[in-house]
């Protein structure tokens, strides 16, 4: 009996060092290597925790250095966008955007590396019709250049870019 369990015992440790050895080795490889999807989960950590350092968000933070305006449907020949798309900020500057009250069609704003500085909401309509925030306003405090898109309209996109 104690010589089975001790046998039994040992290919256990056996199989768990392989398993153990195995799976070191994948995660040196992709830790190693700067692979998509070592990336992408780094790269959401990270956004998570660092954007918090990239600037502030909400609806009423100060006086905006540059304002955005948010227009257009599916209706519009030009389709929903920004205006205007890109916009240029010093560093500390705040940029406001500014949904339109007769556009009657919710905007969103979403920067895929500052998911902190991000609009996920919307301002605008709501289900029922009747009109959400009408500002959403970000402090950027690091230089970088920082795309976002509007999610409710594909291809509704803008780059702020803190120099
Ligand atoms: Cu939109």
């Amino acid at each position: 009996m104690d010589r089975l369990s001790i046998t039994i015992g040992a290919s256990l440790a056996a199989l768990m060092a392989a398993c153990g050895g195995s799976s070191t080795a994948t995660s040196q490889a992709s830790s190693s290597a700067p692979s998509g999807a070592t990336t992408t989960s780094n790269s959401s950590a990270a956004a998570t925790s660092s954007s918090a350092g990239l600037g502030q968000a909400g609806f009423t933070l100060g006086t905006a250095a540059t304002k955005v305006g948010m227009t257009g449907d599916a209706t519009d020949p030009n389709g929903a966008h920004f205006v205007p798309a890109a916009v240029s900020v010093h560093v500390g500057d705040i940029v406001e955007w500014d949904y339109d009250p007769a556009a009657f069609v919710p905007h969103n704003i979403i920067f895929a590396d500052a998911p902190d500085l991000s609009n996920r909401k919307g301002l605008g309509a709501k289900a029922d019709g009747s009109p959400g925030d009408g500002t959403w306003q970000v402090r950027f405090t690091l230089a970088g250049q920082y795309k976002y898109v509007c999610t409710f309209h594909p291809g509704m996109t803008g780059t702020v870019t803190v120099g």
